[in-house]
Protein backbone atom coordinates (compact mmCIF):
# COMPACT_ATOMS: atom_id res chain seq x y z
CA UNK A 1 0.00 0.00 0.00
CA UNK A 2 1.51 3.73 -0.80
CA UNK A 3 1.88 5.49 2.24
CA UNK A 4 -0.06 8.53 2.01
CA UNK A 5 1.67 11.74 2.76
CA UNK A 6 1.12 13.70 6.01
CA UNK A 7 1.52 13.46 10.08
CA UNK A 8 0.36 10.19 11.82
CA UNK A 9 -1.05 12.00 15.16
CA UNK A 10 -2.07 10.17 18.20
CA UNK A 11 -3.99 11.18 20.95
CA UNK A 12 -3.76 9.80 24.39
CA UNK A 13 -7.30 9.66 26.53
CA UNK A 14 -9.00 10.28 23.73
CA UNK A 15 -12.06 8.98 25.39
CA UNK A 16 -12.30 11.50 28.28
CA UNK A 17 -13.60 15.18 28.77
CA UNK A 18 -10.45 16.82 26.87
CA UNK A 19 -9.83 13.57 24.39
CA UNK A 20 -13.22 14.62 22.98
CA UNK A 21 -12.44 18.08 22.46
CA UNK A 22 -8.88 17.10 21.40
CA UNK A 23 -10.85 14.98 18.40
CA UNK A 24 -13.27 17.78 17.40
CA UNK A 25 -10.71 20.28 17.88
CA UNK A 26 -8.27 18.29 15.29
CA UNK A 27 -11.73 18.06 12.95
CA UNK A 28 -12.17 21.23 12.40
CA UNK A 29 -8.69 22.25 11.56
CA UNK A 30 -6.68 21.53 8.84
CA UNK A 31 -3.60 19.71 10.23
CA UNK A 32 -2.65 16.96 7.37
CA UNK A 33 -3.54 14.33 9.45
CA UNK A 34 -3.14 11.08 7.35
CA UNK A 35 -3.32 8.85 10.34
CA UNK A 36 -5.07 9.22 13.81
CA UNK A 37 -4.49 6.59 16.30
CA UNK A 38 -6.93 7.01 19.57
CA UNK A 39 -5.21 5.32 23.01
CA UNK A 40 -6.99 4.93 26.05
CA UNK A 41 -7.40 2.43 28.77
CA UNK A 42 -8.68 -1.28 28.25
CA UNK A 43 -11.91 -0.34 29.53
CA UNK A 44 -12.92 1.65 26.72
CA UNK A 45 -10.56 -0.06 24.25
CA UNK A 46 -12.93 -1.16 21.27
CA UNK A 47 -15.20 2.17 21.09
CA UNK A 48 -15.75 3.25 17.98
CA UNK A 49 -15.39 7.13 17.15
CA UNK A 50 -16.03 9.11 14.04
CA UNK A 51 -13.05 11.76 13.11
CA UNK A 52 -13.67 13.43 9.44
CA UNK A 53 -16.48 10.78 8.58
CA UNK A 54 -14.42 7.75 9.67
CA UNK A 55 -15.21 5.34 12.67
CA UNK A 56 -11.83 4.70 14.21
CA UNK A 57 -11.42 2.02 16.96
CA UNK A 58 -9.85 3.16 20.07
CA UNK A 59 -7.13 1.08 21.37
CA UNK A 60 -5.15 0.61 24.91
CA UNK A 61 -2.20 2.57 24.97
CA UNK A 62 1.26 0.91 25.12
CA UNK A 63 4.71 1.64 24.31
CA UNK A 64 4.35 -0.01 20.64
CA UNK A 65 1.10 2.32 19.98
CA UNK A 66 3.62 5.08 19.31
CA UNK A 67 5.94 3.24 16.77
CA UNK A 68 5.47 5.77 13.34
CA UNK A 69 3.69 8.59 15.23
CA UNK A 70 4.93 12.43 14.56
CA UNK A 71 2.68 13.89 16.77
CA UNK A 72 0.88 12.88 20.53
CA UNK A 73 -1.18 14.58 22.19
CA UNK A 74 -1.36 13.01 25.67
CA UNK A 75 -4.26 13.76 28.14
CA UNK A 76 -4.70 10.58 29.94
CA UNK A 77 -3.59 11.82 33.36
CA UNK A 78 0.23 12.51 34.67
CA UNK A 79 0.64 9.32 35.74
CA UNK A 80 0.25 7.60 32.05
CA UNK A 81 2.05 10.56 30.74
CA UNK A 82 5.37 9.76 33.11
CA UNK A 83 4.67 6.17 31.90
CA UNK A 84 4.23 6.21 28.16
CA UNK A 85 5.42 10.17 26.90
CA UNK A 86 9.24 8.88 27.33
CA UNK A 87 8.49 5.73 25.11
CA UNK A 88 6.21 7.90 22.61
CA UNK A 89 9.20 10.29 22.21
CA UNK A 90 11.67 7.14 22.05
CA UNK A 91 10.02 6.17 18.84
CA UNK A 92 10.44 9.65 17.67
CA UNK A 93 7.14 11.13 18.61
CA UNK A 94 6.49 14.84 19.62
CA UNK A 95 4.68 14.60 22.63
CA UNK A 96 2.28 18.05 23.76
CA UNK A 97 1.71 17.12 27.61
CA UNK A 98 -2.17 18.46 28.88
CA UNK A 99 -0.80 17.04 32.22
CA UNK A 100 0.79 18.20 35.13
CA UNK A 101 3.67 15.71 35.17
CA UNK A 102 6.54 17.59 32.78
CA UNK A 103 5.87 21.42 32.79
CA UNK A 104 8.13 22.45 35.68
CA UNK A 105 10.84 20.32 33.96
CA UNK A 106 13.53 22.68 32.89
CA UNK A 107 13.88 21.11 29.90
CA UNK A 108 10.58 20.87 28.89
CA UNK A 109 8.90 24.40 27.15
CA UNK A 110 5.54 25.12 28.49
CA UNK A 111 4.05 26.90 26.25
CA UNK A 112 0.91 29.40 24.85
CA UNK A 113 1.23 30.44 21.48
CA UNK A 114 0.34 33.71 21.80
CA UNK A 115 2.64 34.55 25.30
CA UNK A 116 6.08 32.25 24.05
CA UNK A 117 5.73 30.01 21.00
CA UNK A 118 9.47 30.42 20.19
CA UNK A 119 9.83 28.65 23.63
CA UNK A 120 9.35 25.70 21.26
CA UNK A 121 12.53 25.78 19.67
CA UNK A 122 14.25 24.60 22.70
CA UNK A 123 11.83 21.12 22.77
CA UNK A 124 13.60 18.07 23.24
CA UNK A 125 10.90 15.29 22.50
CA UNK A 126 8.42 16.92 25.18
CA UNK A 127 6.50 19.93 25.36
CA UNK A 128 3.62 21.41 28.30
CA UNK A 129 0.88 22.55 27.91
CA UNK A 130 -0.05 24.55 30.81
CA UNK A 131 -2.76 24.32 33.37
CA UNK A 132 -6.55 25.75 31.62
CA UNK A 133 -6.74 28.64 34.28
CA UNK A 134 -3.14 29.62 33.63
CA UNK A 135 -3.42 29.54 29.79
CA UNK A 136 -6.48 31.95 30.05
CA UNK A 137 -4.66 34.11 32.31
CA UNK A 138 -1.71 34.97 30.50
CA UNK A 139 -3.07 35.28 27.41
CA UNK A 140 -4.45 37.74 28.78
CA UNK A 141 -1.88 39.15 31.32
CA UNK A 142 1.03 39.52 27.86
CA UNK A 143 -0.34 42.22 26.08
CA UNK A 144 -0.64 44.19 29.44
CA UNK A 145 3.14 43.10 30.78
CA UNK A 146 4.55 44.37 27.11
CA UNK A 147 2.71 47.77 27.06
CA UNK A 148 3.07 48.66 30.49
CA UNK A 149 4.60 46.34 32.84
CA UNK A 150 3.57 43.94 35.20
CA UNK A 151 3.96 44.00 38.64
CA UNK A 152 1.79 41.84 40.76
CA UNK A 153 -0.92 39.83 40.12
CA UNK A 154 -3.81 38.29 42.24
CA UNK A 155 -6.26 35.93 41.09
CA UNK A 156 -9.59 34.13 42.29
CA UNK A 157 -10.96 31.19 40.07
CA UNK A 158 -14.59 30.21 39.71
CA UNK A 159 -13.62 27.37 37.83
CA UNK A 160 -16.04 24.55 35.74
CA UNK A 161 -16.49 21.07 36.66
CA UNK A 162 -15.33 19.64 33.12
CA UNK A 163 -11.89 20.73 34.29
CA UNK A 164 -11.96 17.33 36.26
CA UNK A 165 -13.34 15.22 34.04
CA UNK A 166 -16.05 13.28 32.80
CA UNK A 167 -17.11 11.54 36.49
CA UNK A 168 -17.01 15.51 37.81
CA UNK A 169 -19.79 16.56 35.04
CA UNK A 170 -22.14 13.07 35.61
CA UNK A 171 -21.58 13.59 39.56
CA UNK A 172 -22.71 17.61 38.93
CA UNK A 173 -25.51 16.65 36.95
CA UNK A 174 -26.45 13.25 38.80
CA UNK A 175 -26.21 15.54 42.03
CA UNK A 176 -28.74 18.59 40.94
CA UNK A 177 -31.29 16.48 39.94
CA UNK A 178 -31.55 13.93 42.90
CA UNK A 179 -31.82 17.41 45.33
CA UNK A 180 -34.64 18.66 43.31
CA UNK A 181 -35.98 15.60 44.05
CA UNK A 182 -35.84 15.75 47.44
CA UNK A 183 -33.18 12.77 47.50
CA UNK A 184 -30.26 12.07 49.78
CA UNK A 185 -27.00 12.53 47.77
CA UNK A 186 -23.53 10.48 48.17
CA UNK A 187 -20.80 12.92 46.90
CA UNK A 188 -17.59 10.94 45.67
CA UNK A 189 -15.83 12.71 42.76
CA UNK A 190 -15.18 16.40 43.49
CA UNK A 191 -13.21 17.94 45.27
CA UNK A 192 -10.26 15.34 44.03
CA UNK A 193 -11.11 12.20 43.21
CA UNK A 194 -8.39 9.93 45.12
CA UNK A 195 -8.50 12.58 48.60
CA UNK A 196 -10.03 11.53 51.94
CA UNK A 197 -13.34 13.67 51.46
CA UNK A 198 -15.51 14.75 48.71
CA UNK A 199 -18.65 17.55 49.35
CA UNK A 200 -21.64 18.75 47.23
CA UNK A 201 -20.72 20.76 44.32
CA UNK A 202 -24.73 20.83 43.13
CA UNK A 203 -25.77 24.91 44.05
CA UNK A 204 -22.54 24.55 46.58
CA UNK A 205 -18.77 26.26 45.89
CA UNK A 206 -15.87 24.67 46.97
CA UNK A 207 -12.52 26.25 47.15
CA UNK A 208 -10.00 23.41 46.78
CA UNK A 209 -8.77 22.61 43.62
CA UNK A 210 -6.50 19.52 43.70
CA UNK A 211 -4.90 18.65 46.75
CA UNK A 212 -3.24 21.02 49.84
CA UNK A 213 0.38 21.65 50.19
CA UNK A 214 1.73 21.99 53.49
CA UNK A 215 2.29 25.71 52.64
CA UNK A 216 -1.94 25.96 52.80
CA UNK A 217 -2.27 26.36 48.89
CA UNK A 218 -3.41 23.74 46.65
CA UNK A 219 -1.89 22.56 43.86
CA UNK A 220 -4.23 24.18 41.31
CA UNK A 221 -3.02 27.32 43.37
CA UNK A 222 0.31 26.61 42.84
CA UNK A 223 0.26 25.25 39.47
CA UNK A 224 -1.31 29.26 38.60
CA UNK A 225 1.63 30.95 40.17
CA UNK A 226 4.65 28.68 39.29
CA UNK A 227 3.62 28.06 35.31
CA UNK A 228 2.29 31.73 34.98
CA UNK A 229 6.42 32.83 36.08
CA UNK A 230 7.68 30.24 33.68
CA UNK A 231 5.51 31.07 31.01
CA UNK A 232 6.01 34.45 30.97
CA UNK A 233 9.64 34.46 31.94
CA UNK A 234 9.26 36.21 34.93
CA UNK A 235 10.65 34.08 38.03
CA UNK A 236 10.30 37.81 39.90
CA UNK A 237 6.47 38.58 39.15
CA UNK A 238 4.35 38.10 42.56
CA UNK A 239 1.54 36.16 41.66
CA UNK A 240 -1.28 34.48 44.24
CA UNK A 241 -4.00 32.30 43.32
CA UNK A 242 -7.44 31.08 45.02
CA UNK A 243 -8.82 28.35 43.03
CA UNK A 244 -12.73 27.80 43.46
CA UNK A 245 -14.96 25.12 41.49
CA UNK A 246 -18.37 26.09 40.87
CA UNK A 247 -21.41 24.04 39.61
CA UNK A 248 -20.79 25.03 35.91
CA UNK A 249 -20.12 22.77 33.26
CA UNK A 250 -17.94 24.32 31.07
CA UNK A 251 -15.91 27.77 31.31
CA UNK A 252 -13.78 28.82 33.82
CA UNK A 253 -14.04 32.75 35.02
CA UNK A 254 -11.49 34.28 36.82
CA UNK A 255 -11.04 37.39 38.88
CA UNK A 256 -8.03 39.33 38.68
CA UNK A 257 -6.25 42.26 39.66
CA UNK A 258 -3.15 43.01 38.33
CA UNK A 259 -0.42 46.63 38.95
CA UNK A 260 1.28 47.34 36.18
CA UNK A 261 4.54 49.70 36.66
CA UNK A 262 3.68 52.23 34.23
CA UNK A 263 1.69 55.14 35.92
CA UNK A 264 -1.25 57.08 34.43
CA UNK A 265 -2.73 54.15 32.45
CA UNK A 266 -6.27 54.57 31.40
CA UNK A 267 -8.78 52.16 31.55
CA UNK A 268 -9.21 53.03 27.70
CA UNK A 269 -5.59 52.17 26.99
CA UNK A 270 -6.05 49.06 29.05
CA UNK A 271 -8.81 47.76 26.87
CA UNK A 272 -7.20 48.80 23.39
CA UNK A 273 -4.38 46.51 24.68
CA UNK A 274 -6.26 43.85 24.81
CA UNK A 275 -8.66 44.33 22.15
CA UNK A 276 -6.00 44.14 19.85
CA UNK A 277 -3.66 41.09 21.40
CA UNK A 278 -3.87 38.03 19.74
CA UNK A 279 -6.75 35.46 20.84
CA UNK A 280 -8.62 37.88 23.28
CA UNK A 281 -12.17 39.00 22.50
CA UNK A 282 -13.10 42.12 24.63
CA UNK A 283 -16.43 42.08 25.92
CA UNK A 284 -16.32 45.37 28.25
CA UNK A 285 -19.99 47.58 28.06
CA UNK A 286 -21.09 48.16 31.38
CA UNK A 287 -23.73 50.57 30.22
CA UNK A 288 -25.01 47.69 28.20
CA UNK A 289 -24.49 44.92 30.61
CA UNK A 290 -21.98 43.36 28.37
CA UNK A 291 -19.52 41.36 30.19
CA UNK A 292 -17.84 37.53 29.49
CA UNK A 293 -19.96 35.07 31.19
CA UNK A 294 -18.72 31.20 30.46
CA UNK A 295 -22.09 29.89 29.31
CA UNK A 296 -21.37 31.91 26.30
CA UNK A 297 -17.95 30.98 25.62
CA UNK A 298 -18.43 27.29 25.48
CA UNK A 299 -17.04 26.16 21.93
CA UNK A 300 -14.80 28.90 21.53
CA UNK A 301 -11.38 29.17 21.22
CA UNK A 302 -10.58 32.62 22.62
CA UNK A 303 -10.19 34.18 25.73
CA UNK A 304 -12.87 36.46 26.83
CA UNK A 305 -11.78 39.87 28.70
CA UNK A 306 -14.24 42.14 30.27
CA UNK A 307 -15.47 44.29 33.72
CA UNK A 308 -11.68 46.10 33.03
CA UNK A 309 -11.54 49.13 35.58
CA UNK A 310 -9.26 50.98 37.84
CA UNK A 311 -8.88 49.93 41.40
CA UNK A 312 -9.89 52.72 43.78
CA UNK A 313 -6.81 53.57 46.07
CA UNK A 314 -4.12 52.61 43.72
CA UNK A 315 -3.25 54.33 40.25
CA UNK A 316 -1.36 51.61 38.84
CA UNK A 317 -3.99 49.42 39.70
CA UNK A 318 -6.57 47.43 37.47
CA UNK A 319 -9.49 44.43 38.16
CA UNK A 320 -10.85 42.41 35.27
CA UNK A 321 -12.72 39.69 34.88
CA UNK A 322 -11.24 36.89 32.17
CA UNK A 323 -13.52 33.99 30.87
CA UNK A 324 -12.87 30.99 28.76
CA UNK A 325 -13.89 27.53 27.60
CA UNK A 326 -11.44 25.42 30.20
CA UNK A 327 -11.35 22.36 27.67
CA UNK A 328 -10.59 24.23 24.76
CA UNK A 329 -8.50 27.34 25.10
CA UNK A 330 -7.59 25.61 28.34
CA UNK A 331 -6.64 21.99 26.89
CA UNK A 332 -7.30 20.69 23.41
CA UNK A 333 -7.32 24.31 21.49
CA UNK A 334 -4.08 25.44 22.85
CA UNK A 335 -2.45 21.59 22.63
CA UNK A 336 -3.50 21.45 19.05
CA UNK A 337 -2.62 25.00 18.25
CA UNK A 338 0.77 23.98 19.42
CA UNK A 339 0.94 21.03 17.21
CA UNK A 340 0.37 23.81 14.14
CA UNK A 341 2.82 25.96 15.64
CA UNK A 342 5.41 22.94 15.57
CA UNK A 343 4.38 22.83 11.74
CA UNK A 344 4.77 25.88 11.23
CA UNK A 345 8.11 26.63 12.84
CA UNK A 346 9.63 23.83 11.41
CA UNK A 347 9.75 21.73 13.96
CA UNK A 348 8.36 18.62 12.93
CA UNK A 349 8.10 17.81 9.32
CA UNK A 350 5.13 16.91 6.93
CA UNK A 351 6.54 13.86 5.24
P1 LIG B 1 -11.43 12.08 32.00
O1 LIG B 1 -12.65 12.62 31.36
O2 LIG B 1 -11.53 11.36 33.29
O3 LIG B 1 -10.70 11.13 30.93
C1 LIG B 1 -9.54 10.41 31.23
C2 LIG B 1 -8.99 9.76 29.97
O4 LIG B 1 -7.76 9.09 30.28
C3 LIG B 1 -9.90 8.71 29.38
O5 LIG B 1 -9.77 8.67 27.99
C4 LIG B 1 -9.36 7.44 29.99
O6 LIG B 1 -9.65 6.27 29.26
C5 LIG B 1 -7.88 7.73 29.90
N1 LIG B 1 -7.12 6.86 30.79
C6 LIG B 1 -7.33 6.64 32.11
N2 LIG B 1 -6.46 5.71 32.57
C7 LIG B 1 -5.70 5.35 31.51
C8 LIG B 1 -4.65 4.41 31.32
N3 LIG B 1 -4.20 3.65 32.33
N4 LIG B 1 -4.08 4.29 30.09
C9 LIG B 1 -4.54 5.06 29.08
N5 LIG B 1 -5.54 5.93 29.17
C10 LIG B 1 -6.11 6.08 30.37
O7 LIG B 1 -10.38 13.21 32.25
P2 LIG B 1 -10.09 14.57 31.41
O8 LIG B 1 -10.83 15.67 32.00
O9 LIG B 1 -10.24 14.28 29.95
O10 LIG B 1 -8.58 14.82 31.77
C11 LIG B 1 -7.56 13.91 31.45
C12 LIG B 1 -6.23 14.49 31.91
O11 LIG B 1 -5.93 15.65 31.16
C13 LIG B 1 -6.24 14.97 33.37
O12 LIG B 1 -5.95 13.90 34.24
C14 LIG B 1 -5.22 16.06 33.37
O13 LIG B 1 -3.93 15.56 33.64
C15 LIG B 1 -5.30 16.60 31.97
N6 LIG B 1 -6.08 17.84 31.96
C16 LIG B 1 -5.43 18.97 31.68
C17 LIG B 1 -6.10 20.14 31.67
C18 LIG B 1 -5.38 21.41 31.44
O14 LIG B 1 -5.62 22.32 32.15
N7 LIG B 1 -4.51 21.54 30.49
C19 LIG B 1 -7.46 20.21 31.94
C20 LIG B 1 -8.12 19.04 32.21
C21 LIG B 1 -7.40 17.85 32.20
P3 LIG B 1 -10.88 5.30 29.68
O15 LIG B 1 -12.08 5.80 28.95
O16 LIG B 1 -10.44 3.97 29.17
O17 LIG B 1 -11.01 5.35 31.15
C1 LIG C 1 -6.23 19.04 35.46
O1 LIG C 1 -2.73 13.03 37.22
C2 LIG C 1 -3.91 13.29 37.45
O2 LIG C 1 -4.59 12.61 38.22
C3 LIG C 1 -4.52 14.48 36.76
C4 LIG C 1 -4.81 15.62 37.64
C5 LIG C 1 -5.28 16.81 36.83
C6 LIG C 1 -4.39 17.75 36.29
C7 LIG C 1 -2.92 17.52 36.39
O3 LIG C 1 -2.34 17.76 37.45
O4 LIG C 1 -2.35 17.09 35.39
C8 LIG C 1 -6.65 17.01 36.65
C9 LIG C 1 -7.11 18.11 35.96
C10 LIG C 1 -4.86 18.86 35.62
C11 LIG C 1 -3.94 19.87 35.09
O5 LIG C 1 -4.08 20.26 33.94
O6 LIG C 1 -3.06 20.36 35.80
Amino acid sequence: MEEKQGLHVAVVGATGAVGQQMIATLSKRDLPISQLTLLSSSRSAGTQVKFKGQDITVQEAKPESFEGVDIALFSAGGNISLQLAPEAVKRGAIVVDNTSAYRMDKNVPLVVPEVNEEDLKEQQGIIANPNCSTIQMVVALEPISQQFGLTKVLVSTYQAVSGSGAAAIAEMKEQSRALLDGEEITPAVLPVKGDKKHYQIAFNAIPQIDKFQDNGYTFEEMKMINETKKIMHRSDLPVAATCVRIPVETGHSESVYIEVEKEGVTVEQMKEALKNAPGIVLQDDPQHQVYPMPADSVGKNEVFVGRIRKDLDNDRGFHMWIVSDNLLKGAAWNSVQIAESLLKLDIVKVK
